[in-house]
């Protein structure tokens, strides 16, 4: 076989579970997940003639429980000779003595992702010594949240900012029940290492309440199906459901009745799924319910919820993307991006262990260009986690090859303190602060499962970033590369990798280039959020301006002269941030209002810096979609892949265009400056 005949297969082709599938297999221990383990291999060996064989015969692999009796004599030994820190649930250990490779680990969980371990190292696990060495997740929270309706909405559809057909989960009201299919995601969602879902949209509409009710068993089911592979189910819910219900005509946090009602939901659901993760709450955000209805605060809310989930262990993730889209635009003191922390760092310490804050990594939405939060170093003492985007509602909506990992590893080593300090991703990895990594999943019913097959490496990424922050966005490319790829391939890889690299790597950076310049953001159309619309929103309530006029481009973010919000910063970036000359180009007019002529730290005016960047990026884009052209008729890819991701490029192609013609025409009439170098500007 060349290429891929089972394209929902994703980084998890059957081909790579050659070098396992070949070999003689010892798994040992009991429970669900070391059962799927045991599968796993059953399978493997199967197809590739090996077999899982006792513990008293030959054998080239071995997968044990710690606590296994008696434990094999190899694993033993690697046991023996580590002397780090606890593995944890979901840690393990690999090394090879005397022919014989061996993951041991304390739970099953660790079993398993030790066996997906093996299968990234393919051969190399076979061959010669390896020195045994742990391996732990960095966060205990790696969340994938989706934001799937139950029924299509009639503006967004099945799932809101979805780009990949329908939901795997829901369809027309109805559990869709294509079980098969949610044991195949989960089974690629632990492979990189996720180990919680939120199977409904944070917009919940109002029958979607009756998930908590008539509709458990459906929630039940799904749980079931991501069980075995060690993902905790969560649920979405509408903070006003008891009365949305018809319950109760309140749904104040503090009353007696309320608080009664969702600890008896609680019940019900801990019921029905032993194991609930907890509860998703989008709460007085865009249109939803919340605790301001009754003069309360976010914490409140939180905690009342929180206490219901307590008793068996459940978690409130409570978002903070919380701000008013309704804000009055003539007023330029009014600022979108202060609005998170205005609302909770004064709460900070106020919310219950078992509620975490879930924030955006930038201030204002999923931008291609933000900065970084100042929330994340405003609430020392709550529990936080970081919310990224995977589905690229503001990148290109996987029309568009823009590969986000590189963005989120800056996030992650971002340093809110500075030089030496803390970094966001040991915030979110802190044992007792930290809430972990969550982001909004590209998932859906098509056969690629993200509709641009290119888009499954920002899942992979995600999964493996929040597995471990500090690794390389370009090393995670070439994991995926050798997993959904080579293993396809009965000769060198080599130039389908060089190609892949080619058009992947600086991606998200031509996206940037081509679109709203130096980290003014938004620039879309309005409501659907795809292709350029300079002024789309500069006249609406909904805080997302760039306040371009004749003289010059950006908002002042300053406390000396603008809306203050640099102060929400610790003193090193506010102070960075603060003046125009220190602050970060590609920040520039996130925080600054400047006169077309002034200076970048590149050299460039800011106006010869926009005509540059984006003949540039609608130039890069040309370039990409040239590279994969050469792959015709090569045989390296599949077929079908290859027409998909070419007719996505044409796509990307064409847009880039059009971002780059209104962008420039745009501020060349604002401005009167002419392209230095006299090109072409409609
Ligand atoms: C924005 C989306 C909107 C979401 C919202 C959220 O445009 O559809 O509901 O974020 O995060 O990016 O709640």
């Amino acid at each position: 076989m060349d290429i891929a005949t089972d394209v929902h297969a994703a980084w998890l082709p059957s081909e790579a579970f050659r070098p396992i599938g070949t070999r003689r297999v010892v798994v040992q221990g009991e429970g669900e997940l070391v059962e799927t383990v045991r599968r796993e291999v059953e399978g493997a060996t199967g197809v590739y003639g090996g077999g899982l064989v006792g513990t008293g015969t030959g054998y080239d692999v071995v997968f044990a429980l710690a606590g296994a009796q008696p434990l094999v004599g190899e694993a033993a030994g690697v046991l023996a000779g580590y002397e780090g820190g606890a593995l944890g649930g979901e840690g393990f250990l690999v090394g090879r003595v005397e022919g014989v490779t061996v993951v041991v680990a304390e739970g099953g969980a660790g079993l398993l992702y030790g066996l997906f371990h093996l299968v990234r190292l393919g051969e190399s696990a076979f061959r010669g010594e390896l020195a045994a060495r742990a391996h732990v997740p960095a966060l205990r929270s790696r969340m994938l949240d989706h934001w799937d309706n139950l029924t299509a909405h009639p503006v967004m559809g099945h799932v809101e900012r979805g780009y990949a057909g329908g939901s795997i989960f829901w369809r027309d009201g109805e559990a869709r029940r294509d079980l098969p299919r949610v044991r195949a995601y989960a089974r690629l969602l632990a492979a990189v290492g996720i180990n919680a879902v939120s199977v409904n949209n944070v917009n919940v509409q109002a029958a979607e309440t009756r998930l908590l009710t008539e509709r458990l068993a459906d929630v039940a089911e799904l749980a079931d199906a991501f069980r075995p592979y060690g993902i905790r189910l969560h649920l979405s819910v509408n903070f006003a459901s008891p009365v949305v219900l018809g319950d109760l005509e309140t749904a104040d946090p503090l009353d007696e009745g309320v608080r009664a009602w969702w600890a008896a939901a609680a019940g019900r659901v801990y019921a029905a799924i032993p194991d609930f993760g907890g509860f998703v709450v989008k709460a007085d955000s865009e249109g939803q319910p919340g605790p301001f209805a009754y003069g309360r605060t976010h914490a409140d809310g939180a905690n009342m919820l929180a206490a219901a989930l307590r008793p068996y262990g459940g978690q409130v993730h409570w978002r903070a993307f919380v701000y008013d889209h309704r804000q009055d635009w003539r007023d330029r003191t009014t600022d979108r991006a202060r609005a998170a922390y205005d609302h909770f760092a004064p709460q900070d310490g106020e919310f219950a262990a078992n509620v975490v804050l879930q924030v955006k990594h930038g201030p204002m939405d999923f931008q291609t260009r933000e900065p970084v939060s100042p929330v994340i170093a405003a609430m020392p003492r709550t529990r936080l986690a970081v919310e990224l985007q995977v589905t690229q509602e503001y990148t290109g909506q996987q029309r568009h090859v823009c590969y986000l990992g590189p963005m989120w590893r800056e996030v992650l080593g971002f340093g809110p303190w500075g030089e030496g300090g803390k970094s966001v991703a040991d915030l979110v990895a802190d044992p007792t602060a930290g809430g972990g990594l969550v982001a909004v999943s590209n998932v859906g019913d098509d056969a690629y499962w993200t509709g641009h097959p290119l888009a499954q490496a920002n899942l992979y990424a995600f999964g493996r970033l929040a597995w471990d922050p500090a690794a390389d966005p370009v090393a995670l490319l070439d994991e995926w590369i050798d997993l959904t790829f080579v293993p396809l391939l009965s000769r060198d890889a080599a130039p389908l990798r060089s190609t892949l690299h080619a058009v992947m790597d600086g991606s998200w950076r031509t996206y940037e280039r081509y679109t709203a310049p130096l980290g003014v953001g938004f620039m879309v159309r309005p409501g659907h959020h795809y292709g350029p619309d300079v002024d789309g929103y500069e006249y609406t309530p909904w805080g997302t301006y760039h306040y371009a006029d004749r003289d010059g481009v950006g908002v002042d973010r300053t406390r000396a002269t603008g809306t203050g919000y640099t102060g929400q910063y610790p003193a090193a970036w506010a102070e960075v941030y603060e003046a125009r000359e220190t602050c970060p180009d590609e920040l520039l007019l996130f925080f600054h209002h400047v006169p077309y002529g002034h200076v970048l730290g590149s050299g460039v005016t800011v106006i010869q810096h926009i005509y540059d960047t984006h003949f540039a990026g609608a130039e890069e884009a040309a370039e990409m979609r040239a590279r994969w052209a050469e792959l015709a008729g090569t045989g390296l890819v599949d077929a079908s892949l290859y027409a998909r991701v070419l007719e996505r490029l044409d796509e990307q192609v064409r847009c880039a265009g059009e971002w780059r013609d209104q962008v420039n025409a745009y501020f060349w009439r604002k401005s009167g400056v002419p392209d230095a170098h006299g090109r072409l500007i409609p």
